[in-house]
């Protein structure tokens, strides 16, 4: 942490200000955090630890920690300075039943001390606590330990001090049971809090947080420190590829009171993997920080390259493209007062972040390419060939598009299109193998269904060069099918059908050509699955036939169902799907493509989870054994069930 957000103030109980009351808070819940959902449920975890992580920009937190309790509720405890407990005079209540009783104090003790609980989810302790069935807090300071509780938000007795304990000792802990009046689900996930509390110790160097299962049949424990920051951050996403150079490029420094860090490193692949924070709170729409570190990158490295002579002044200026291609970047911000805009109040607009960010980054990597012309060169090669790539690849597109236009626009020939003009109506099935791709052309609803059969696997994009990925025949006929085309052209207005359907066999190997289709439309239209038009059909695993009745069931457990409900005796047939090929037209219509009783699963993307989806893919579709391996083993138990 730079010294601008140390601050040496001392605060006590008067420097909390108050602004509104509580009430509106159990009303209303979705306003504050979101959502009732799991998400939601989550949030009042992460709210509570920004706090603590504010301590530990302030530099007094070293340590938090993270346990999910038996009974689902929640201890975070920090070895910050603790809570003030003194009266606050303009409330008459002490300091800690303000921070926890009323909405939006504690948030800035009027100026000087910064904190990231500003940020997007910075709604303050006080709606987690209204939000809760209980919760209990303790202060260690002075050689005393303070405590208070509240039900539903509401104190339940004043503050006391109920022990004493080490003079040395000091912290915070938070103690709480989110109410399952107000939440549609009350079960933590341990693997949604590790992942962001990793995310949180990148953010925060050095700051060690560690968190606990403590649940009967799912005992875990993870520690975060990373001295490295979001270095390591770096490395970490760029575990399951090759990188392009040993060292993490690292700009950092301060502009206008923003603070701003950015870490990158090329690797040999060709996707941009840039996240950016705001805060600690990742923005998945980018904004101004965003689009000042793409200025400054681009600027740079073609200034760099025409001085060198690498480029020549009659060749033409690398694009931002070209310089993205397999770079790996974090971009983390620290802002006093974030504005955040677009539809889901995930993109940066502050004006000021645009010219820091840009400045911090021009200056620091120019002075790196000059300290470091081999690493430089590379880069710069890279860029090369990236623009090489991207000029083949534009010929060929023309050259695609001129003979469609030549054939009248034409659709790829294995296309069973619809008729319904209306794309709202429509929906395509991306369908693995000439023989299932016949049965669903035969078994299908004309009007509203197209079906695209596709042969064998299609290209791994995640090993693929952008001429290449345009070369060949599945991709380009997915791609004129859609209508939508990709990258920097994509238009989702021009989208032909309202839902894309991947049907393919329900064993591991339908499920790796899902994966490569998915990582696919995640690469070069991800905009399809964010505005949920991508779906995953779910034929049946098994077929049950009794005295001329017939029973599907999706997966084991419906198949036991199923057969207590009919009896299990000797006139059960039961036939286990190996895959689409062995339906006929009827039996696959009736089990996975009539919109009246198939199952259809949404593929969704969190914007929250976007740097550990991205790992997700490299690791799946990627050129290293061992991650994948490890990756596999860690997550056997959900891998029935891959939700990505
Ligand atoms: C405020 O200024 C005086 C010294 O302490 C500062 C403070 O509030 N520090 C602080 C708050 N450390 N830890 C917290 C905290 C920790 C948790 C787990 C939850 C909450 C709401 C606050």
């Amino acid at each position: 942490m730079s010294e601008e957000f140390n601050s040496n103030q001392e605060y006590g109980g008067d420097q909390i200000q108050i602004l509104e009351g509580l009430e509106a808070v159990r009303k209303r819940p979705g306003m504050y955090i979101g959502s009732t959902s799991a998400r939601g449920l989550h949030h009042l975890v992460y709210e509570i630890v920004d706090n603590a992580v504010d301590e530990a920009l302030a530099g007094h937190c070293k340590n938090i920690e993270v346990t999910i309790n038996e009974d689902n509720s929640i201890t975070v405890q920090d070895d910050g300075r603790g809570i003030p407990v003194d009266i606050n005079h303009k409330a008459g209540k002490s300091a800690l039943e303000v921070v926890f009783t009323v909405l939006h104090a504690g948030g800035k003790f009027g100026g000087g001390g910064y904190k990231v609980s500003g940020g997007l989810h910075g709604v303050g302790a006080s709606v987690v606590n209204a939000l809760s069935t209980w919760l209990t807090v303790e202060v260690y300071k002075d050689g005393k330990i303070y405590s208070q509780s509240y039900k539903r938000g509401k104190a339940d007795g004043e503050v006391k001090v109920i022990g004493e304990c080490d003079k040395e000792l000091h912290g915070t802990k938070v103690h709480f049971l989110p109410d399952s009046e107000i939440f549609e689900e009350t079960v933590y996930d341990y693997a949604t809090l590790k992942q962001r509390l990793r995310e949180t110790a990148f953010l925060t160097k050095g700051l060690r947080i560690n968190i606990k299962d403590t649940r009967e049949g799912s005992i875990h424990d993870h520690e975060f420190r990373y001295e490295g920051g979001i270095k390591e951050f770096v490395q970490y996403l760029n575990r399951g590829k090759e990188p392009l150079y040993h060292d993490v490029i690292y700009c950092e420094g301060t502009q206008n009171g923003v603070y701003v860090e950015v870490a990158l490193q090329h690797n040999d692949s060709f996707n941009d993997s840039t996240f950016s924070f705001v805060n600690n709170v990742i923005t998945p729409e980018g904004g101004t920080h965003l689009a000042g570190f793409r200025n400054a990158l681009t600027k740079t490295f073609n200034s760099y390259a025409r001085e060198n002579k690498i480029i020549k002044d009659s060749d033409p200026a690398l694009t931002g493209d070209d310089i993205r291609e397999g770079l790996t970047a974090i971009i983390s911000i620290k802002i006093e007062e974030p504005q955040f805009e677009g539809q889901t109040k995930q993109k940066l607009g502050n004006s000021e972040a645009r010219g820091a960010v840009d400045s911090v980054v021009s200056e620091k990597l120019t002075y790196f390419l000059e300290q470091n012309p081999e690493v430089a060169k590379n880069i710069c090669e890279k860029s090369l060939l990236a623009q090489r790539a991207r000029e083949a690849a534009r010929k060929a597109r023309d050259l695609t598009r001129r003979k469609t236009s030549l054939e009248g626009g034409s659709l790829p020939g294995k296309l069973a299109d619809c008729s319904d003009k209306n794309p709202k109506n429509c929906e395509i099935f991306i369908v693995e193998g000439d023989s299932a791709g016949g049965s669903a052309k035969t078994a299908r609803s004309r009007a509203t269904q197209a079906i695209l059969p596709l042969r064998g696997k299609i290209l791994n994009v995640e090993k693929a060069r952008l001429d290449r990925i345009y070369d060949n025949a599945e991709i380009r006929s997915m791609i004129t099918a859609f209508g939508t085309g990709i990258h920097e052209e994509f238009d989702i207005t021009k989208l032909r059908y309202d839902k894309i359907i991947i049907m393919t066999d329900a064993d591991v190997d339908g499920a790796h050509i899902a994966t490569l289709m998915l990582t696919f439309l995640y690469r070069f239209m991800p905009e399809l699955i964010k505005q949920g038009h991508v779906y995953l059909a779910t034929p049946p695993l098994y077929k049950i036939e009794k005295n001329k009745k017939v029973w599907y069931a999706y997966d084991d457990i419906e198949l036991n169902q199923i057969l207590t409900e009919i009896g299990r005796d000797q006139n059960n047939k039961i036939q286990r799907y190996k895959g689409l090929g062995e339906m006929d037209a009827d039996q696959l219509w009736e089990t996975t493509m009539d919109p009246e009783k198939r199952i259809l699963k949404q593929v969704m993307i969190d914007g929250e989870n976007s740097s550990e989806l991205d790992v997700t893919f490299t690791t799946l579709m990627g050129d290293k054994v061992e991650p994948r391996r490890e990756f596999i083993e860690e997550n056997a138990k959900y891998v029935q069930n891959l939700d990505i």
